[in-house]
């Protein structure tokens, strides 16, 4: 009986551990919102991504937004060009930026103004060589217009 006990538990902790692999525990740190003045229709998001398996980043919601893209960014000779992209890989294991200058999400026909202290919630659809699709859901918080990354949003940045 006991053996049986510990037979079932150890296909209990299998079952368990299969089930957490399945979920792909994507982790997303640091996204942030620029804010916005009320005329103004875009803005960008940032964040970071961290997969345990390769995954594309192919597509974005918020609900603050009516289009959300994926953007990359290059220099055109002085002159900064943003276009918009299918997807951005993500390595696995490697933490991959979303950042300004570089990729980053566009809200674009945003339906109110972001705000400094609001929360914008994003999701992430993502895809791995399979095919097979997860959305991931964060939280942004919503930096001052002039703030160039997450951590440091005082005044003069
Ligand atoms: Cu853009």
């Amino acid at each position: 009986m006991l053996r049986l006990a510990a037979a079932l538990f150890t296909l209990f902790a299998l079952c368990l551990s299969a089930v957490a692999q399945a979920q792909s525990p994507v982790r997303v740190t640091d996204a942030w919102v620029r804010a916005t003045v009320p005329t103004q229709r875009a803005t960008g998001a940032f964040l970071k991504l961290l997969s345990p398996e390769t995954l594309q980043l192919v597509g974005v919601r918020s609900p603050v937004a009516d289009v959300a893209e994926i953007h990359s960014t290059r220099m055109k000779g002085e002159v900064m060009e943003m276009r918009a992209v299918s997807s951005v890989l993500l390595p696995a294991g490697v933490v991959t930026e979303l950042k300004p200058g570089g990729f980053h999400i566009m809200l674009l026909q945003l339906k109110m103004a972001v705000t400094v202290g609001q929360k914008v919630p994003l999701t992430l659809i993502l895809e791995n060589d399979q095919h097979e699709r997860q959305e991931v859901t964060v939280e942004a918080y919503v930096r001052p217009l002039n703030a160039r990354d997450g951590i440091r949003n005082t005044p003069e940045n």
